[in-house]
Parts: structure tokens; sequence; C-alpha cells
């Protein structure tokens, strides 16, 4: 019997590896994201490996988010896999003078709409009394580091969620894993800086992680046997020590 896994923010970086990777093991899809362009080549891409259906909705919609899961289709409604990765970083500033819009946007997208994909879709799983749930924090929720401060936060709490789901979900047979990475080059710094240059060093001069190594490492989470949970990884490129130390060659 095919797995089914929802993917969100399946329209760039860590998300679509993901889902290509997942593809190539038969793994059925549903893939979310707002940008439904992308959605669709995506989608025309991967239907020659496996099924695949697209979900168009911003996770900070509480509405949208329970009314897009509540539409799928039956051949999709059984969610085996949930991977919580859509999110991203809003501007770098001391606290003193962050945006208080770029503060919403992390709290809204990296915890609150993790939580609302995951209040939508955890009931069935533990109506079940299965299911696999991979949650995308970072090196940030590990370990704060200047300017980080609000993102930090955000990671530091689908930490502390994963956690919380890991034990709340125990009763239920239900895997819960977070997957940590550090530097990653994907649209994240561009959606971070906003279009600035500056995105543009960040990967220049050490090899950074690729989508497709978090994406791999995802698929070995989610194959291990019944009785295994990888509770929780931290991966930095070979290049970075911590979120401060990086060894750049130029
Ligand atoms: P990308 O910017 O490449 O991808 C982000 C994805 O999230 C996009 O598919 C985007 O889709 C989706 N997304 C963003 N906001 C929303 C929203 N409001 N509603 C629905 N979907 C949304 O970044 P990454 O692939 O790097 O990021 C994926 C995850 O990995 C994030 O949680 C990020 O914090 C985490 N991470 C990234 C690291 C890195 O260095 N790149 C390191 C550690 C963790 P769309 O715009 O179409 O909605
Ligand atoms: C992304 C990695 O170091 O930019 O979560 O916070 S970092």
């Amino acid at each position: 019997m095919k797995k089914t896994a929802f993917i969100t923010g399946a329209t760039s970086g860590i998300g679509r590896a993901t889902a290509h990777e997942f593809a190539k093991h038969g793994i059925n899809l549903v893939l979310c994201g707002r940008r439904q362009e992308r959605l669709d080549t995506i989608k025309s891409a991967l239907e020659r490996q496996t099924d695949v259906h697209t979900l168009n909705f911003d996770v900070r919609d509480k509405e949208a988010t329970f009314k897009a899961i509540d539409s799928l289709p039956s051949d999709f409604s059984k969610i085996d896999i949930l991977i919580n990765n859509a999110g991203n970083a809003h501007g770098l500033d001391f606290i003193q003078d962050g945006s208080t819009d770029d503060w919403d946007a992390m709290m809204d997208i990296n915890v609150m709409g993790l939580l609302y994909v995951s209040r939508a879709i955890i009931p069935q799983m533990s109506e079940r009394q299965s299911g696999h749930i991979i949650n995308i924090g970072s090196s940030a929720g590990k370990e704060v580091y200047p300017k980080g401060n609000v993102y930090c936060a955000s990671k530091h709490a689908v930490d502390a969620i994963t956690k919380g789901m890991r034990i709340d979900l125990n009763p239920f047979g239900i895997k819960v894993c977070a997957i940590n990475p550090g530097m990653v080059e994907t649209e994240f710094s561009q959606v971070r800086f906003k279009g600035d240059t500056v995105a543009d060093g960040v990967y220049k001069g050490y090899k950074a992680l690729q989508p497709e190594d978090i994406a791999e490492i995802i698929h070995f989470a989610i194959t291990r046997p019944a009785h295994v949970n990888i509770a929780d990884l931290l991966v930095f490129p070979t290049a970075q020590a911590n979120n401060v130390t990086i060894n750049k060659k130029m």
C-alpha cells in the first residue's frame, strides 16, 4: 500500500527537494504552498513517478488551512507522513530595530502555521494509531545568534512543540521528529533579506548544505523500521561549526 505524504512549503528549497525525493520512492504527495504556478510545475514533473495533489493556502490563515485540508479527495485524505516545512526568516536585525511585521510573519508562519496544519492532520493519525510527523526546525532552534532573536525564538518554539508532540502522541504510536539544519542554499536568504544583494553572499566561500541533502535525510528518517524513531537531528555543512562559526575561504 503506497503511503501519502503531506508537505508544506513544497514550492521551493527543502520542501520541493523532499517532494522529488519522495516521488522517486513512489510516495503519494500532497504538495502545499502559496505559489500555484510552481505547484503546477512540480506536479507535472512528478506525476510521472507518483500521484500528486496540490493545495494552495497560506499557513497563517487558520480557516483556509483547515478548509484546504478538509477538501482533500479520498485518494489523498489519509496522511501517513506530515512534513511541517513551510517557514522562513524575515529580516536580520537587532531586537531594538526589528520590524514588528517581520516578527508577525515569523511567529505566524513558523509557529502558528505549523500548529494549524498539525491540528488539522493529527486527529486522523491518532485515530489510526499510526503516522509520522517531521518538523523542520533549525540550528537557530538550538542556539541563539546575534540579530537572530525572533527567528531563533520561532525555531526554539518548533523544538518545544516537537518535544510536546512526541510526549502527547506517544500513546498513539505516532513518530515525531525534528530535523534541524544549519545553512542550506535555498530561497531562504532571498526571503530573509527581501531581495537585497546581501543575500548573494550568504552561501559564498564555502559549500552550504543543498536542499537535496536534507531531503535524503528526511527520507532516511521516514524509512526506519517501525520501532525506530529518529527524534532530533542537527545537520551542518562541514564548513559550519555553529551558527556563527563558518570556515569561509573568501
Ligand atoms: P525556501 O524559501 O526555499 O522555502 C520556503 C517554503 O515555505 C516555500 O515553499 C514557501 O512557499 C513556503 N511558505 C513560506 N511562507 C508560507 C506561508 N505563509 N504559507 C504557506 N507556505 C509558505 O526556504 P527553505 O527551503 O530553506 O525553508 C524551509 C524550512 O527550512 C523553513 O522552515 C526554514 O526555516 C527551515 N530552515 C532553512 C534553513 C536554510 O538555511 N535554508 C536552515 C534551517 C532551517 P510559497 O512562497 O509558495 O508559499
Ligand atoms: C536557517 C539557518 O543560521 O540562518 O534556519 O538561522 S540560520
